[in-house]
């Protein structure tokens, strides 16, 4: 059927549905739905890595197959640094940017590429107002994330979130203002208290403005179109320094570095178990590949996010992020017999969970390519809360679609959830660095902080907390050590790992880009 004549259903049944208020699950109920329903839980997704610091762990086959990967460095690379720093900084986004400025005084080269970060939409939570607090925040984060958190990360961001948002508003973020010019908050799926700070629904790329500016106004030293390929270790075991591999000439690049922080981002574009995703193309998992190689020990990486509400419809979208804030501002999720069936603002991985049931069980809705899907009902925004509603606080929204002819704010959208965030990554400590010396992490890359379900809005904070902590600290290291030496001992030590345990099928890793994406 035509996708206009299915949805008249979401038109039909919006005045009954206004009258409605869904109760969320019990907590008995959340685990039930989760367990059958999340991908998560899908046991043939997953298998043990094989060797390695998390050797006999489960994860997904497709991250367990990258970790165990093989690198695309020759053990005879010659070592001579083409560049000498004490701070390197890989990767562009949110976490390097803030990690590159805070490292600064100290003279980081960064790396500047395509992130994540400008592609986060519903905004950053922050506990400012006077009803809420970071205590409120910390523990609908520790709830959100099913316990799993660590608390001393967690401690860490809620309570440094406020001054986050001052340095962010000093270097000149436009946060949404109330009309009195106060900054207006939002709430958020899984929070008690509305605490998102938002700039429409391009937040994350707001806030990639102004570090970009401010990265490109203080000279801070870029390596452009470079990747990250290997680390290097010192005799200790410390990390060094790392081989950059120039995507123009494929010539490898050798940097010395008396610190180096990975901001690299997350896997989206591993695409596990088949799953669409929302994230950029350079989302390929590398960091954790990278430093699992050189020994640092990975957090639950057998849990990771899918984002209840990715484009099922028109096909040039699949996967792409529809933002939590229309379900935050009241939008419904229908089925095919015109339904709620889940609290619209529960976590991430209830919403999920209930969406894909209501698709298994014959509730969904079908395009004519086959995929599958539920309505999000956008336009009861417009009926809600008056006409220009989703043009005014949606604005990147509309235009997504409007390429495609799709009017939002008159009709409603087809979602299905898409994978948006891994929970956990590379374990690390306060101060952002890892277990092996001198080798910090920031950002998506690192684990432990969102435990095994992250809220709406604190990757954007975690950033933000964590890539200054990194940058700071690493600086300050930097001062007190010398240059280490550069070897690839740790590589030659994994690829003998690898072939005791008869790796023989091993992909390149990091991969940098999915193969559909490359260009030879
Ligand atoms: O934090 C996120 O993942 C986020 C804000 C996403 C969104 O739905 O907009």
């Amino acid at each position: 059927m035509d996708i206009h004549a299915l949805q008249e259903i979401v038109h039909k049944t919006r005045d009954e549905r206004r009258k409605q208020t869904l109760p969320k699950y019990s907590p008995a109920e959340r685990d039930t739905l989760i367990k059958k329903y999340h991908p998560d839980h899908r046991e043939n997704a997953y298998r043990p890595i094989r060797f390695g610091p998390n050797a006999g762990e489960l994860t997904v086959r497709e991250l367990a197959a990258l970790l165990e990967g093989e690198s695309p460095v020759p053990p005879d690379l010659d070592l001579t640094p083409a560049h000498s720093v004490d701070v390197l900084v890989v990767g562009g986004g949110g976490a390097g940017s803030a990690a590159a400025l805070h490292a600064h005084a100290q003279g980081a080269k960064v790396l500047l590429g395509d992130s994540n970060t400008v592609m986060a939409q519903g905004g950053i939570q922050v506990a400012i107002t006077k009803e809420d607090s970071p205590i409120q925040h910390f523990l609908d984060t520790l709830k959100g994330g099913h316990m799993k958190n660590d608390h001393q990360l967690l401690k860490v961001m809620v309570e440094e979130g406020p001054a986050v948002a001052q340095w962010l508003l000093g270097l000149g973020v436009l946060f949404d203002r109330d009309s009195d010019g106060n900054l207006h908050v939002k709430k958020g799926g899984g929070s008690s208290k509305p605490r998102l700070l938002t700039c429409s629904d391009y937040t994350g790329l707001e806030i990639m403005r102004v570090l970009k500016d401010e990265v490109l106004n203080q000279k801070i030293q870029l390596l452009e179109f470079c990747a990250v390929v290997e680390l290097l270790s010192g005799n200790d075991g410390a990390c060094t320094g790392v081989v950059l591999q120039d995507l123009d000439n494929k010539r490898f690049v050798v940097v010395a570095a008396k610190t180096v922080i990975l901001a690299t981002g997350g896997i989206g574009r591993l695409h596990i178990q088949g799953f669409p995703t929302s994230n950029h193309y350079g989302a390929t998992g590398d960091g954790l590949a990278l430093a699992y190689r050189i020994g640092a020990k990975l957090l639950q990486v057998d849990t990771f996010q899918y984002h209840p509400s990715g484009a099922v419809y028109p096909e040039q979208l699949i996967g792409a992020l529809v933002t939590e804030g229309i379900r935050s501002e009241g939008g419904h999720l229908v089925n095919a017999r015109g339904e709620r069936f889940v609290n619209e603002l529960d976590t991430r991985d209830v919403v999920s969970s209930s969406i894909i049931r209501e698709c298994e069980e014959g509730r969904g809705i079908r395009t004519m390519s086959g995929r599958v899907g539920v309505w999000l009902d956008t336009p009861l925004l417009e009926v809600e809360q008056g006409p220009g509603t989703v043009e005014k606080h949606f604005p990147a929204m509309v235009r997504q679609y409007k390429r495609f002819g799709i009017d939002i704010a008159k009709d409603p959208v087809l979602i299905y959830p898409t994978l948006h965030y891994q929970n956990g990554g590379v374990q690390i400590d306060v101060h952002g660095e890892s277990l092996v010396k001198h080798l910090f992490v920031a950002g998506e890359a690192s684990g432990g902080l969102h435990g095994r379900n992250r809220l709406m809005g604190n990757s954007l904070l975690d950033l933000m907390v964590y890539g200054k902590r990194a940058g700071t600290t690493a600086a300050a290291r930097a001062k007190s050590i010398p240059q280490g030496t550069l070897t690839l001992e740790h590589v030659a030590r994994f690829r003998a790992e690898s072939r005791k345990h008869g790796v023989s099928d091993g992909i390149a890793s990091p991969m940098l880009f999915p193969a559909y994406a490359k260009k030879e």
